[in-house]
């Protein structure tokens, strides 16, 4: 860690920060001023690494190619507000990569499993490719949580997770299962709790050859954590999908005194813990929204009041088959307005039967209180 987190305590609202997500090309994100890049806590690519002069933010990729028109597009994290006090760091010893301020902190972690075989596996737990993968992510989880205890963002809000060939069978398991093992273990050994505290999540196929891919962001204070009442919570899926569960939230709300935000989970055609409408994708489609809007109403009823709806919301739409994106956007269309923002990438969705995911994040300020 090089630097340290300057206190703004006692200085006013200002200071105060909350999220902005925007969707840029590389073109418009260089023509930004200095005084942007000041508040901008870190950019996300999707199918490359772009290539931005004079970035202040950490930089990385999820390599899940674009669809659709949104080409080469990327995910900006901005904090809100004119006298943010950021701070980079990239920790001794350690891949994260991450930027902050005195509320919120994002960072990414990137890991080539070739590069970890060659360390050999952990003993007792397998060995041959998930043996890296089950490394890779026990190395990225405690890193990352290691971070989030030195600058003391210890609340992980929102992460996620891109791992190349997430359905391929290793050591007899898929490699999502191995992920699962391994991410759950991580969180143990933190001493963080498995359940009801865990943060937002998305977790996603890339290509083969690609890098492990985790991005996150963290909060001084903790978020209030959200479940689906037509879903199982997924860290209570039974056994039959695996060993260990996924350690994720459906939803989450961070307040803060100027707004609050959103952030939905990666959502797909589950209703209790079972895939539904397997092959048809528009069917899934429907059924998604379906549970993301009673995830809104949810986060409506912890806020207290109507602040989110699925119009407010900026969407990212993982597709299977790329052949299937119009099937997904004719649904789609049935409830979301023209204007919504929504990017479409490719990308292989953690059941083998899913055939589309869908993420969401909304932001809100709070009326002032006259
Ligand atoms: C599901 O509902 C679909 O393992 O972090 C969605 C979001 C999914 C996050 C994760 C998995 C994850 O189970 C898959």
């Amino acid at each position: 860690m090089t630097t340290r987190r300057t206190s703004t305590a006692g200085s006013g609202a200002a200071t105060t920060a909350a999220l902005q997500l925007d969707y840029l090309s590389p073109g418009q994100i260089a023509s930004q001023s200095p005084s942007w890049w000041r508040n901008v806590l870190g950019v996300v690519g999707f199918e490359r690494l772009p290539i931005i002069d004079g970035a202040r933010a950490p930089i990385t990729a999820s390599m899940t190619p674009s669809l659709g028109v949104n080409d080469n597009l990327c995910e900006v994290w901005r904090v809100a507000g004119p006298e943010v006090q950021m701070a980079n760091g990239a920790a001794e010893r350690s891949r994260v990569h991450y930027r902050f301020c005195e509320d919120l902190l994002f960072g990414s972690i990137t890991l080539e499993e070739r590069s970890l075989e060659a360390e050999g596996p952990i003993s007792g737990r397998g060995d041959g490719n998930s043996g890296a993968l089950a490394r890779a992510t026990e190395i990225a989880y405690r890193e990352i949580f290691g971070v989030l205890e030195e600058t003391e963002h210890r609340h992980l809000i929102r992460i996620w997770n891109y791992l190349p060939e997430i359905n391929r069978e290793a050591d007899g398991d898929e490699r999502y299962r191995h992920f699962n093992s391994a991410r759950q273990l991580a969180f143990r050994d933190s001493g963080r709790a498995a359940v009801s505290t865990v943060p937002a999540a998305s977790a996603l196929g890339s290509p083969a050859g690609s890098p492990i891919c985790i991005y996150f962001l963290a909060a001084r204070q903790p978020p209030k954590m959200i479940e689906n009442p037509r879903q199982t919570s997924a860290y209570h899926y039974p056994r039959k999908f695996g060993r260990h569960s996924p350690m994720f939230s459906r939803a989450c709300v961070l307040s803060e005194p100027q707004g609050t935000n959103l952030f939905v989970s990666g959502t797909a055609s589950i209703v209790g813990h079972e895939t539904i409408h397997p092959g048809d994708v528009a069917a899934q489609t429907r059924e998604t929204m379906a549970n993301i809007a009673a995830l809104l109403d949810e986060a409506n009823r912890v806020v207290g009041s109507a602040r989110y709806s699925l119009d407010g919301l900026k969407f990212k739409v993982y597709v299977r088959q790329p052949t299937d994106l119009g099937a997904i956007e004719g649904a789609l269309a049935g409830s979301l307005h023209a204007s919504t923002s929504v990017v479409y990438l490719q990308a292989d969705v953690c059941r083998e039967d899913l055939l589309v995911e869908i993420e969401a994040t909304g932001e809100a300020a709070n009326r002032r209180v006259v």
